[in-house]
């Protein structure tokens, strides 16, 4: 049988509703609880539990990104695979950032979460969980999310819904496996490493600015960019931001430029890849040297973009290595 680490990390998978004064369990406490509710996986895999941190998604950060590489890369030889217990609402960066920070893997890492407690008559947390410890033991050598019997490339995925159980996408690479009466693997899988690396270190000296019509760049100019090595825009459509009269952006970019920020642009539109040289705007962002997020979800833009950070002091190098698909973060 399969030895499986399920690794406890938050969320309202873990919250139990009908203790409101600590909705928080403890780790036995929630052990007994999923194994009363989901007796069927212990048929799956022998699986053990380790309580890493207890937070809601919204409180994870690039510290517990690291604890959570460094736990699964420690007991990396004792497990068969890796399921990881978190919030859906930030499911996507976590997953994100650790197909960074372990890459070449052998063995699958699957996060899992659910909308509503395990306690809940009517949860989905029965199901996700039976499927991604399920996926866990399978030959899936990725960091994924696996939810509503889907399961996304983590540095793909994205969050879609607060409410519906169908709460993830995976706007521009197919699902890596569907789950019904049979689970249907895709052959777009990564190829299988033999040992895996670890990083751990992710930097905060980035700035995400989503653009709307009337933005007066005049706020802009009072942020201080003394510390913000990359500024991410969201932008619309294939790259596109206003380039007119006193709502243009091109003197705000250019400062930054001057200031030796990195600009990257993204988009707003979740499907389809950023394009550049479509329209005006693009091409003089273009010009002035900002790079194009292509078709990543910003989750993993932005995650790329921290682990790149953290590894190289030179522009150049964080360019070059952001341009390149990594980890099938992006279609090249
Ligand atoms: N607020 C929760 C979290 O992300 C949402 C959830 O898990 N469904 O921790």
């Amino acid at each position: 049988m399969k030895k499986i680490l399920l690794i406890q990390t938050g969320g309202t998978i873990a919250m139990d509703i009908s203790d409101s004064e600590q909705p928080q369990l403890n780790s036995e406490k929630w052990a007994e609880l999923m194994y009363q509710a989901v007796p069927e996986l212990s048929e799956i895999a022998e699986i053990h539990i380790e309580r890493l941190f207890f937070e809601d998604s919204s409180d994870i950060n690039k510290k517990h990104w690291g604890q959570l590489a460094t736990l699964i890369y420690d007991r990396y030889s004792a497990y068969d695979g890796f399921v990881i217990l978190h919030g859906t609402d930030t499911m996507a960066y976590t997953a994100s950032a650790l197909s960074f920070a372990l890459q070449d893997l052998s063995k699958p890492i699957i996060l899992t979460g659910s909308q509503v407690p395990m306690s809940n008559i009517r949860s989905d947390a029965r199901r996700n969980l039976v499927n991604a410890v399920e996926m866990a033991t399978m030959a899936l050598p990725e960091v994924a999310i696996c939810f509503n019997d889907f399961v996304y490339r983590g540095n793909r995925a994205t969050k879609i819904s607060i409410g519906d159980f169908d709460a993830f996408a995976s706007p521009n690479y197919p699902p890596l496996a569907e789950i019904g009466l049979n689970i249907e693997m895709s052959d777009n899988v990564l190829p299988t490493q033999s040992t895996p690396t670890l990083n751990t270190s992710f930097s905060d000296e980035l700035f995400l600015l989503k653009i709307y019509p009337n933005l007066d760049p005049a706020f802009l100019e009072q942020i201080d960019f003394t510390d913000i090595r990359a500024l991410v825009i969201e932008a619309f459509g294939s790259g596109n931001f206003p380039i007119r009269g006193k709502q243009s952006l091109l003197p705000f970019f250019k400062k930054c430029i001057a200031n030796n920020t990195l600009l990257i642009i993204g988009s707003q539109a979740a499907y389809d890849a950023v394009e550049l040289s479509n329209y005006e705007s693009g091409n003089k962002a273009k010009s002035m040297g900002a790079l194009s997020a292509k078709d990543m979800t910003t989750e993993a833009t932005l995650t790329k973009m921290m682990y790149l950070l953290a590894k190289h002091n030179d522009n150049d190098n964080v360019a070059a290595a952001f341009n390149k698909n990594l980890v099938g973060e992006l279609t090249e």
